[in-house]
């Protein structure tokens, strides 16, 4: 058994998953393809299905106070196959700014550093990710693994400034909540400070090519002086791990960051939370039985649980050192004392089969939706030909009287049917007017409006009280726009359900009633967003007194813009439910439309020439079994779909164990 290699097998297996899942979407598309069934609104899902697949991310943060060895478990765990310590590992503050390890291959391997100095601007982290120009870029020497630590070493870099600049950057206070307390002082009035604020390193390492991303963390204050990581970097990551120390217990400032970041009352974040003891190799001792050893590693286990409020089931002991240097040396004794490996294994078990529940149930919903409508139009296809069959059938034996008769009739039936398209045109004209008013309430220009009035209150009182006030107006206003988009979107709801009732009624289309609309997820994570500055406010407020003013404008700027990002995901949302509610009608009515054209074509060819019936109504028939081929076709591509989804996963033995 190669315990070490659990996590990457179950991480290989389950990028194995999500390439059959995208290759099962690909065949039916082709499928509906080749059968002429898929229109340019199914190539988009099915192109927007591939990309989410593709890209999907595992997103895993390491959160500790500093010095708990989280770069080190980074190394010990991910990076031990290049023989060195390659993250920055050191006594003392090392990781400076909060450091992304990920693959793009749109880029070659790099390490990207966003300079403090950004910190003056209004921008997001997020945002700034949009601005190559913005970023220092180091190329990385994978021949090299010295080079490449000499590269990633950047992340601990600091610099001297004066402590007036680093009040600016709202990096340094006075009084005891100095976030850079803990760095040493240098001559009178100046201070050090990171010389980055965030890292991105590019590395093809097969872990994160398959999506794996590593988010490691400064130690304490920097998280909270970095918005960007409260509020958007750990409550996106799919595990969080709290990294203790043995050698030092679990202190205040260890209770302080679990507290705040990852205690997790918070209903909306799912991440799944792992608590590690680091550092057991300082309970080694030769003078002891390794019962004995075990006894004490046992105990402070219990101890640590009880202290966070924990199962102890969710506490693991491990040494990152000793498995770094185990797995460099091949040393299989000590990797298994190290307890590494079974940490290794309850991350994979935890972390991999929840995030492939999720992503296997999202694909096989979004595969039922798209082909649901292709369905739809099969089916109003064959209920077309069965009723000219029905007629044709009628007519065998009758004279051409009764088929011009009959003639008469379809064409008085198409009459009626057209001045009812006049409705339809006049439906889709109210339709786009009420789009139009939802867009009113939750389209981007509304939230531009409310977060610059929110902008000037904040400039124009930047006390407790005026911040608090102007944060509260921007938070009720989002509430408000989402309550009037839930009533808009309402009424255009009964409006279509009305709608596909009469064209149903009158003119014998398929019944169909649209989805609704619902604002609800989006209002949670506003909540969650209010919520997590509700927490972060006065901690931020009290820490940095003189600095206060530039962190509270990041602060309102970070908010603003993830609450963009819920904006930018409901508008895209919204957009695709204004289709889903009316391209059915649309193609019903074309459908129909056509329909009633061809059985007046066919009466016509029938009332000309006699012998035409039997011929035609063979045809009918034979069209019929097509369209049954078809649905039988479209429900196989279905099944194969639900079969890789639910296909257990081709594990090496040893990941099984
Ligand atoms: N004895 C022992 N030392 C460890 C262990 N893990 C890490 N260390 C040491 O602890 C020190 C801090 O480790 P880092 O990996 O830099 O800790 P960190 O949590 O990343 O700290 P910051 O980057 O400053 O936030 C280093 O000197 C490591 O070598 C361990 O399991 N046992
Ligand atoms: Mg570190």
């Amino acid at each position: 058994m190669v315990p070490t290699r659990d996590l990457a097998a179950r991480f290989e297996a389950y990028s194995d998953w999500r390439r059959r899942l995208s290759s099962g979407v690909s065949a039916l598309h082709d499928w509906l393809l080749e059968q002429d069934l898929a229109d340019a609104q199914v190539d988009l899902r099915v192109q927007q299905l591939l990309e989410r697949l593709h890209q999907d991310k595992l997103i895993v943060a390491f959160v500790a106070e500093f010095s708990r060895g989280k770069s080190e478990l980074i190394n010990a765990i991910f990076f031990a196959d290049f023989g060195q310590r390659l993250l920055p590992s050191a006594a003392g503050r090392t990781t400076m700014c909060p450091t992304e390890l990920l693959y793009d291959a749109s880029r070659p391997p790099s390490i990207r550093l966003l300079p403090i100095e950004t910190r003056l601007k209004d921008a997001t982290v997020a945002e700034f990710k949009n601005y190559a120009d913005e970023w220092v870029t180091f190329a990385l020497d994978l021949a090299s693994a010295e080079k490449m630590g000499e590269a990633l070493s950047r992340v601990s870099q600091v610099k001297r400034v004066p402590v007036a600049l680093a009040r600016k950057y709202g990096l340094y206070g006075e009084g005891e909540d100095d976030i850079l307390a803990a760095l040493e002082h240098g001559d009178e009035g100046n201070v050090d400070i990171p010389c980055w604020r965030h890292a991105v390193i590019n590395f093809p390492h097969p872990l994160l090519q398959q999506g794996l991303v590593i988010l490691d963390t400064p130690g304490l204050n920097a998280i909270g002086t970095e918005p960007e990581l409260t509020l958007n970097l750990l409550p996106n990551a799919h595990a969080l791990l709290f990294i203790l120390a043995a050698d030092a217990g679990v202190t205040k400032t260890d209770l302080e960051v679990w507290n705040q970041h990852l205690a997790g009352d918070d209903p909306t974040t799912q991440a799944g939370r792992i608590v590690i003891l680091n550092k057991i190799d300082s309970l080694w001792d030769d003078l002891k039985s390794d019962a004995e050893i075990d006894a004490e590693i046992s105990r402070q286990v219990r101890n640590t649980a009880q202290m966070l409020s924990i199962p102890t089931s969710q506490v693991f002991a491990a040494s990152a050192q000793k498995a770094l240097f185990a797995k460099v040396s091949g040393d299989d004794a000590l990797l298994a004392r190290s307890r590494v490996p079974a940490l290794e294994a309850a991350l994979s078990r935890e972390l991999i089969p929840a995030k492939r529940d999720i992503v296997g149930a999202a694909s096989q919903g979004e595969v039922r939706s798209i082909t649901a409508g292709v369905r739809a139009i099969l089916e109003a296809r064959i209920v077309g030909i069965r009723e000219q069959l029905g007629e044709l059938r009628a007519l065998r034996g009758k004279n051409q009287d009764v088929v011009g008769h009959m003639m008469e009739r379809v064409r008085e039936e198409k009459e009626v049917f057209e001045r009812g398209l006049a409705r339809f045109t006049a439906l889709r004209n109210v339709f786009t007017q009420q789009t139009n008013d939802l867009f009113d309430h939750i389209g981007l220009e509304s939230l531009r409006t409310n977060a610059a009035r929110t902008r000037r209150h904040i400039e124009d009182s930047p006390f407790t009280r005026g911040v608090r006030g102007a944060m509260n107006d921007f938070f009720r206003q989002i509430q408000n726009e989402f309550v009037a988009t839930a009533r808009q979107s309402a009424e255009i709801h009964d409006m279509m359900r009305a709608m596909y009732a009469r064209f149903a009624k009158e003119h014998g289309i398929g019944a169909f009633t649209p989805p609704p609309f619902s604002v609800l997820k989006y209002q949670k994570e506003i909540e969650r967003l209010e919520r997590a500055y509700n927490t972060h406010f006065n901690t931020l407020w009290n820490m940095v007194s003189k600095a206060k003013f530039a962190l509270m404008k990041r602060f309102f700027e970070t908010i603003a813009s993830r609450v963009k990002h819920v904006y930018v995901i409901a508008n895209r949302d919204v957009e695709a439910w204004l289709k889903a509610v009316m391209s059915p009608l649309e193609t019903q009515v074309r459908e129909h439309h056509l329909q009633l054209r061809r059985r007046l074509d066919s009466i016509k060819r029938i009332h000309q020439a006699s012998g035409e019936l039997e011929e035609r109504i063979t045809e009918l028939e034979q069209q019929e079994d097509v369209i049954r081929a078809q649905i039988g076709g479209l429900e196989l591509q279905i099944a194969a779909i639900d079969t890789i989804v639910v296909a257990p996963d081709a594990l090496p033995l040893a990941a099984n164990a």
